[in-house]
């Protein structure tokens, strides 16, 4: 079911209830000219990091947001737990043209479709009403024969992984990503095409994002926020990479996290100049800016060490042709240069 049917007529009851009471306030006023209703308590800069009232655990990591994601091969089976809910057992997953059962009071078990794609699964406290919204994309096999998926150049991945660590292994699969689904949120505040290799092509394009990453760069915005700089999402200069590309803008770095969908470049840019803004506010925009952004993901890195979220994280100075950027990553290992 579309949660939307839920939500909705619950925001324009709440609308008219509100535009009734400033009826009723200026009718008060005995005919005076109606005083403007309050501004919000909040500030129009005030940031919504858009958490639920509980959390959704998947492939051990914990989310607390209100719209998440998560990617599978065809078929393949998930577990999915609810963490912090008054009443689990009154939860409801509504997972449309898949398999979902009960297995636990707390836990669903969710069997992929065998057709790749998009497919927008709700798990609803049904005794608060709260819902969340679950992103599932079903990955496209690639079996690495051939450099090329369906017309999109891929590149030759390594064939064994670095010191035999399986987060370097081949991936399986890649998310197909079209028009039509670029736009999709997979956390409340970063959308499946900001994280789009940026090699030429049309669609459809492909690429691979681990969870975590998603999740440790929200904690990243939320923590930016508290400078007041009022970001909406942070710019993703660069995420996923096909070894093709990588190869093409010179990286010899055969193993990067980026052709693996865990790492991010990224930066601050609220006045849309496409570089990093002024964080410090010194009228300038340097390797300091970075700094300020590389301080915020050492806090996080600090709250939780052992967190699915530990990786690697680089600072960049300015070139002429960029701003300078943070690069971060989940490779499950504090790395710092
Ligand atoms: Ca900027
Ligand atoms: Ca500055």
């Amino acid at each position: 079911m579309d949660p939307m049917t839920h939500v909705f007529p619950g925001k324009i009851l709440v609308l008219s209830l509100f535009v009734l009471g400033l009826m009723i306030a200026g009718a008060t006023a005995g005919g005076d000219t109606p005083s403007l209703p309050e501004a919000p308590a909040a500030s129009p800069d005030a940031f919504e990091s858009d958490k639920a009232g509980f959390s959704v655990k998947v492939k051990d990591v914990v989310n607390p947001y209100r719209v998440q994601s998560f990617f599978v091969m065809p078929g393949e089976t998930l577990d999915l737990e609810t963490v912090g809910m008054t009443r689990p057992e009154a939860s409801r997953l509504d997972a449309p043209r898949s398999l979902a059962a009960r297995v636990t009071e707390t836990t669903w078990r969710w069997t992929a479709p065998g057709r790749p794609g998009h497919y927008r699964l709700t798990l609803t406290d049904t005794g608060t009403g709260e819902a969340v919204t679950l992103n599932a994309f079903v990955l496209t096999p690639f079996d690495h024969q051939d450099a090329w998926l369906n017309g999109y150049r891929i590149g030759a991945y390594q064939q064994e992984p670095l010191k035999g660590n399986p987060i370097y292994n081949r991936p399986q699969g890649f998310v197909e990503v079209t028009p039509a689904n670029r736009d999709v949120r997979v956390s409340p505040h970063f959308t499946l095409g900001q994280f789009l290799c940026k090699q030429d092509g049309g669609y459809p394009k492909y690429l691979i994002l681990r969870e975590p990453l998603v999740l440790k760069l929200e904690m990243i915005l939320e923590e930016v926020n508290k400078l007041g700089v009022g970001a909406r999402t942070l710019h993703v200069m660069s995420a996923f990479r096909t070894p093709h590309y990588n190869r093409s803008i010179g990286n010899r770095t055969i193993y990067s996290r980026h052709l693996y969908g865990d790492a991010a470049d990224i930066f601050v840019d609220t006045d849309g100049d496409g570089q990093m803004d002024d964080l410090n506010g010194d009228g300038q925009v340097t390797t300091d800016d970075a700094q300020v952004l590389a301080r915020i993901v050492d806090r996080h890195a600090a709250q939780a060490p052992h967190h699915p979220f530990t990786g690697g994280m680089g600072i960049y100075g300015p070139k002429p042709h960029r701003g300078p950027f943070v690069h971060v990553d989940v490779r499950g290992q504090r790395v710092r240069w």
